[in-house]
């Protein structure tokens, strides 16, 4: 049954959901599998630096993407870091500012300037024309970001990044299982760095990987992430703590078993969503490319506040009350959060497209843990907000 206006839980109606609906929880394979592996891992007694778990893992993920090296880490931030001086990167590195604030983190912790750039409206990635722009003499690399799992022009980047002789990666946190028409992401660039974090479409609990078809960066990488260590009491290189517990692997390995399942779900979630939410007034939801694969883990909604009644966060908002904890990814954008924010105050005028989507997109919840009932609720709360919207404003304003 359709909720009416009047029962919004913002005016004194019980919420929709008694508990609340997440954006980020967890894809869990099969339990029982696991719980038999972590059996396994506390019999042997070996819990963490290469352990077995860890090389099946890698060997699956390698198969998986059709990737010659795959080295997996604790999570993805520390991947992304071990990627970027594996490359020797420094200087100015050019990065979206659309995106999760680890990609330019990884950058500045290492004291490398991340030169933010502005996106393409349509498709949320980085737009080369701008990258190619932003090119100077201190320039060393371009990391790309597969937002929402859409690969982000790789291609395009890759000549832009032979012509001015560049190094290249890509910021593959949101694309696990994605590819560009027959090529999975994983294998463009000098490198790609999924996360395996828990609110990822697949998950290790907290994790990552770096994927490369590069054997001598895969063996420099594999030293860093274990203090450079070559064997036992030789070191030869400076290294850091980036490996995956054994933990972790199992986690992986179980959830690579039900990989499908999690697509399936997924794509059902996001097709109910499509069907009920392209006939409302002012909202378009992102749209993934049929003739490559999609983890379809994004419910992307971008809200016209002029033509759908609500902004963006009055919509959020209305969500919220109704425990539906729809989520503003990724606002406010890099560029104004800290220490960007100080150390470039005038970011902003450069990048009008990132400044107009991180006021109109949401994220709604999705997953294995969300069914198609659920779907239809927030659904209907989406459309009777819309129905409401005068009331909703006024009120909101109010407060
Ligand atoms: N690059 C990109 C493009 C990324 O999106 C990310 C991570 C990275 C790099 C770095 O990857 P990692 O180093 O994390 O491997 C979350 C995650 O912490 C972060 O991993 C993720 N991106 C980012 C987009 O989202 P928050 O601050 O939004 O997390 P939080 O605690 O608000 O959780 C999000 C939602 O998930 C909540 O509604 C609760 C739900 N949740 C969360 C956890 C942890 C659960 O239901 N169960 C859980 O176990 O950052």
């Amino acid at each position: 049954m359709k909720l009416k206006p009047g029962q919004l839980a913002l005016f004194g109606g019980s919420p929709a959901f008694a508990e609340k609906l997440h954006v980020g929880k967890p894809n869990v394979g099969d339990t029982g599998r696991f719980l038999r592996r972590t059996k396994d891992i506390l019999d042997r007694r070996w819990f963490s630096n290469n352990g077995i778990y860890v090389q099946q893992f890698e060997k699956e993920l390698c198969k998986l993407l059709g990737v010659k090296n795959c080295i997996v880490m604790c999570n993805a931030t520390v991947a992304l870091e071990i990627a970027i001086r594996a490359l020797e990167l420094k200087g100015e590195v050019i990065v979206p500012s659309f995106t999760f604030v680890a990609t330019a983190h990884a950058l500045q912790w290492q004291e490398i300037t991340p030169v933010f750039c502005d996106i393409d409206p349509e498709t949320h990635n980085l737009d080369p024309k701008c990258v190619e722009k932003l090119i100077t003499k201190r320039t060393t690399g371009i990391i790309g970001v597969h937002v929402w799992g859409r690969p982000c022009a790789p291609e395009a980047l890759a000549k832009i990044a032979r012509r001015h002789k560049l190094k290249l990666m890509f910021d593959a946190a949101h694309a696990f299982a994605c590819s560009q028409g027959k090529k999975m992401i994983g294998n463009f660039g000098q490198c790609e760095v999924f996360s395996f974090h828990a609110t990822k479409f697949f998950n290790t609990f907290e994790g990552g990987a770096v994927a490369t078809n590069d054997d001598a960066l895969a063996k420099k990488i594999r030293l860093m992430k274990n203090f450079g260590f070559s064997g036992y009491d030789n070191v030869i290189y400076i290294g850091t703590n980036g490996k995956m517990n054994e933990l972790s692997a199992a986690m992986g390995l179980t959830g690579l078993e039900s990989l499908k399942d999690f697509i399936t779900a997924n794509k059902r979630n996001y097709q109910t969503y499509r069907r009920r939410l392209e006939r409302l007034p002012g909202l378009t939801l992102a749209a993934y490319d049929e003739k490559s694969k999609n983890n379809f883990h994004y419910v992307i909604v971008e809200v016209d506040a002029a033509k759908a009644g609500l902004t963006r966060d009055e919509l959020v908002a209305v969500l919220q009350s109704e425990n539906v904890l729809a989520r503003r990814y990724f606002y406010p954008g890099c560029h104004r959060m800290e220490p960007y924010r100080t150390e470039f105050p005038k970011a902003h005028l450069h990048l009008p497209n990132t400044e107009a989507l991180t006021q109109k997109v949401m994220s709604l919840p999705n997953g294995t843990a969300v069914s198609v009932a659920q779907i239809q609720k927030v659904c209907d709360i989406i459309e009777a907000a819309l129905q409401n919207a005068p009331a909703i404003r006024k009120y909101l304003r109010r407060r």
